[in-house]
């Protein structure tokens, strides 16, 4: 009995935590994620729209919900599904019924905790095995109510929609793989369960939220920025010749975790000579040497937003002429282009821009015929440069995945889109892989680099390396 009624203390204690933690961070991010429910109900013309939450995982990593929902919910709890009725304008959060044991091991969820709907910005907090009564009660009156769900694949914070599917596509070459994965999963189980309801994707319209940062995503992604950029700072001041890529990987990780970082926002990449060429390698395990490069590309996940950072140094402090050669032609590249972002610009304005300030300046060109850069062309033609060749356009999106849904359309760039612009070059016959990255937000006359604090000129890179 005494044992018992321990237990039960024991419960309560556990259950009260649960409610504190959950209850601070909905009470911080309320209204921002009541902002996001209606924008998006504002956009379609919908008897209903679903969207489902990831499930508790089994892996070895901390949880991290799915990014659509979380992005109109801010809930973290696992298992969750989310309703939003856009004619009354209502957001009905559903969740599990835990058991006593479950929440006695994992911790509590909202519904479980009787918490308040309103308190959380929810019209109605409801167990998750009533959503066939919403759908049928929402959309089960005529024939062809328009359901909108997820259509589209997730994407994860190391990798965007379209890649989402194409990991699935190389991973059914083999047909022993193939099964479906949950988001389609879903979709199908929903068109067979309801036949007579129109189902339609509703990630075009969360993609054209998502890709506009709100600014309260800015304030993150700028902490965000200072953190990642700290980390590679200690990075380039850990390294010499001898060191190992994973000493250097732990000291920028050290940094970002220490702030509050989850993780890394994908696997580090802590390259070293010859592995500078591999554009995703992600071992971290040689011993640096003398004359070699040193490239990282690196960024936190923190509070679901990510960052993509790379930077080239020379193991032993000091760039030799060659390296030098290549690095000054990147830098200048990758710096023109950022002078020349703005709300309207284009890819074409980008590239006419770049091809205009470097004319003004003298390269030597010799050898970079060797080089590919990331389109896998070579940088120059016919003993010309070719900027075209050696950037892919604007870079791609960053936000809750590092390479994050959107498009830039006619219009160019808008105030609050965040991407990274990433040149580099390569010559595996050298060992010499050089690349050059900051993520950057476009603001109203022009851009902010939200990783400006790694230094990337050449003097300060030898000069922090001193130290
Ligand atoms: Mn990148």
């Amino acid at each position: 009995m005494n044992n018992n009624f321990a237990r039960l203390i024991c419960l309560f204690v556990l259950i009260c935590i649960a409610s504190v933690t959950v209850c601070q961070r909905a009470e911080i991010n309320k209204e921002e994620f009541m902002k996001r429910r209606q924008a998006l109900m504002g956009k379609v013309d919908a008897d209903m729209i679903l969207l489902f939450g990831k499930p508790k995982s089994e892996t070895g990593t901390p949880f991290r919900q799915d990014n659509d929902f979380y992005y109109f919910t801010g809930i973290e709890d696992a298992g969750s599904a989310l309703i939003l009725l856009p004619a009354s304008g209502q957001s009905i959060l559903l969740q599990p019924v835990l058991s006593p044991r479950e929440i006695y091991f994992s911790g509590s969820n909202l519904l479980c905790n009787n918490s308040d709907p309103a308190e959380m910005g929810f019209d109605d907090i409801v167990p998750v095995s009533d959503l066939d009564e919403y759908i049928v009660r929402n959309c089960g009156r005529k024939s062809g109510s328009d359901l909108f769900i997820r259509i589209m694949p997730p994407d994860v914070v190391n990798g965007g929609r379209m890649e989402m599917d194409l990991h699935y596509a190389r991973s059914t070459r083999s047909h022993y793989n193939d099964q479906v994965t949950l988001n389609t999963y879903r979709v199908n189980k929903l068109k067979h369960r309801y036949p007579y309801i129109n189902f339609r994707d509703i990630s075009p319209y969360i993609d054209e939220l998502r890709v506009i940062k709100t600014e309260w995503e800015k304030d993150i992604l700028r902490k965000n920025g200072r953190v990642s950029a700290e980390g590679v700072k200690a990075a380039i001041m850990v390294t010499e010749p001898g060191v190992y890529e994973y000493q250097i990987e732990a000291a920028a990780m050290n940094v970002v975790s220490s702030h509050g970082a989850l993780g890394p926002a994908y696997p580090p990449i802590v390259a070293s000579g010859p592995n500078t060429c591999t554009l995703h390698y992600e071992k971290s395990s040689r011993q640096t040497e003398d004359g070699d490069l040193l490239l990282i590309d690196f960024g936190a996940c923190m509070d679901y937003m990510t960052m993509d950072i790379s930077r080239t140094w020379p193991v032993n402090g000091r760039f030799s002429p060659e390296q030098r050669k290549v690095y000054t032609l990147l830098l200048e590249i990758q710096k023109a282009c950022i002078e020349s972002y703005k709300p309207g610009v284009k890819e074409e304005d980008v590239i006419a821009y770049v091809y205009k300030k470097l004319g003004t300046m003298k390269f030597d060109l010799t050898g970079l015929e060797n080089y590919i850069s990331h389109s896998m062309k070579p940088p120059v033609e016919n003993g010309k440069l070719k900027i075209e060749n050696i950037i892919s356009g604007f870079g791609h999106f960053v936000g809750m995945a590092v390479h994050d849904v959107g498009e830039y359309g006619d219009e160019g760039l808008k105030p609050g889109m965040v991407f990274a612009i990433e040149p580099g070059l390569y010559n595996p016959d050298t060992g010499i892989g050089i690349r050059i990255e900051d993520t950057v937000l476009i603001t109203e006359d022009g851009c902010e680099v939200l990783s400006e604090a790694v230094p990337k000129e050449i003097d300060e890179i030898e000069e922090l390396m001193k130290n």
